[in-house]
């Protein structure tokens, strides 16, 4: 556990990968960063006569490098830096290091430079937490949104929010310090359940782009389902675009479940192949048919899948209302073959030919509308990715609800502004103004040693 008085210490970590590489960084932070660089430094001039982010070239322990130093508060700690620029040997680095050890320098912890960022008023939080999930994200839209919350959007939005609720709490303030106009107090309260309502709002809305962010980082599951040799098969193979599972004439062919995943614009879909659902049969397919409902149930989104050409089977129509409740994606097959003449009762969202592979790119694009809904909600805005950041802000809206039934029973001005004072900390938990050293030790032990 790193402790608050630390910051008197100065921390030093390889900040590159381990292994072989190119280039080796070495990153000093503290009081006396400078000094104890300087120690294991060979140069014209020493590092405390150089100017601020100037790369200059010098020898480390015999060897090449070059260095950098940033004093504070301009550096990404706010303290005083120095940066050593190696040969990426781990030996050399290694080396080096405990060199620096000997000279007054400590090992860093995990996280511990964002750490002082953090502590020193460099970066808020969300800010830092934001750090460690750019260097983890493995998709382009999780680089994105890491970069968008590490820009401060979040913070900012947030932010907002806090101040709305502490602009009201300072106004009950001063209606319980000045009680005597009863008449003001009573439009106040007024006008104050719409404020709350637009508040709550505000909370809720951010809270429903938890579900979006979620599935940006953890990814959905698309399972298709329908009668035996409708061409579920066929349209994995379509949509995953290799020959994945098993296509064939004869209905019953698919017994387990096949799957496969795509990138589809940064979401990691995957899509499962079931046994096509009929009545009785041989245990190995009644198997395959109770693994198919197993997926059908714990889906994230069913495309339902119906051959159009031959004539309505009342068998789709029973399975259809078995899943109705999961409002899955109706889409008609073969639409190379001529349509049977009677009509079905079941709409299609969209009629496609998995053989033919037609109509594929438009069923992708309706998932993905389906699932992440217009560009409005997602892309363009931010969405919330952290747990902690979605328990924090559950907390504000039950403080918020608690000031709605308050101003409802018209409860004593004190109460109300206790409620939103709670609010309004709960949202400081979020960015840190109010931290609990449990809290930051758990957040910044996820970060990579020397960052
Ligand atoms: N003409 C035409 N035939 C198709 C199309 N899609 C699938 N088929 C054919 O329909 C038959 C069944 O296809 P599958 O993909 O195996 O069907 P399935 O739904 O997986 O069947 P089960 O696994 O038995 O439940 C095969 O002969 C496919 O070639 C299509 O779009 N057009
Ligand atoms: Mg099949």
């Amino acid at each position: 556990m790193i402790l608050r008085n630390s910051l008197a210490d100065t921390i030093a970590a390889i900040a590159t990968p381990s292994g072989f590489g190119g280039i080796g960084i070495i990153r000093l932070s503290g009081p006396k960063a400078i000094e104890v660089a300087d120690h294991c430094w060979v140069s014209l001039k020493k590092l405390k006569e150089l100017p601020d982010r100037q790369l200059t070239r010098g020898k480390v322990l015999d060897d090449q490098a070059m260095a950098v130093v940033m004093r504070a508060p301009d550096s990404y700690t706010g303290e005083e830096v120095v940066e050593f620029h190696c040969h990426g040997s781990p030996v050399l680095l290694q080396s080096i290091l405990t060199g620096l050890f000997k000279n007054g320098a400590r090992p860093a912890e995990p996280g511990e430079f964002t750490k002082r960022a953090f502590l020193n008023g460099k970066l808020d939080l969300v800010q830092a937490e934001a750090v460690a999930d750019l260097i983890a994200s493995e998709t382009e839209k999780g680089a994105e949104l890491a970069a968008r919350q590490l820009s401060g959007f979040l913070s900012g939005v947030i932010g907002k929010i806090k101040n709305d609720l502490m602009v009201m709490r300072a106004q009950i303030e001063a209606m319980i310090d000045f009680p005597e106009d009863e008449d003001v107090q009573g439009l106040y309260s007024e006008e104050m359940s719409g404020r709350v309502e637009d508040l709550k709002n505000r909370v809720t809305r951010l809270l429903a782009t938890f579900e979006e962010g979620r599935r940006f980082r953890e990814g959905v599951q698309v399972v298709i389902c329908g009668r035996p040799n409708v061409g579920k098969s066929s349209l994995l193979n379509a949509l995953l675009e290799e020959d994945r599972a098993i296509v064939h004439p004869t209905p019953g062919t698919t017994r387990d479940l096949v799957d496969g995943a795509i990138n589809l614009n940064g979401l990691p879909v995957r899509f499962i192949d079931t046994a096509g659902i009929r009545e009785g049969l041989g245990s190995i397919e009644s198997e395959g048919i109770r693994r198919s409902w197993e997926k059908v149930r714990s889906a994230d989104l069913i495309l339902f899948l119906v051959d159009r050409s031959l004539p309505f089977q009342e068998e789709d129509f029973s399975l259809y209302e078995k899943i109705a409740d999961k409002k899955p994606l109706i889409i008609f097959n073969k639409k190379d073959l001529p349509a049977a003449s009677t009509a079905s009762p079941l709409t299609p969202l969209l009629e496609i030919s998995a053989q033919e592979k037609e109509g594929i790119g438009e069923l992708k694009a309706l998932l993905y509308e389906r699932l992440i809904g217009s560009s409005k909600s997602s892309s363009a805005e931010l969405l919330l990715t952290n747990p902690r950041h979605k328990n924090c802000l559950g907390e504000t809206l039950l403080a918020l609800e608690r000031v709605s039934e308050g101003v409802a029973q018209k409860i004593s001005f004190e109460f109300l502004a206790a409620d939103l004072l709670g609010a309004a900390n709960h949202l400081a938990e979020i960015t840190g103004e109010i931290t609990h050293d449990e809290i930051l030790g758990e957040i910044f032990a996820r970060f990579c040693l020397g960052k």
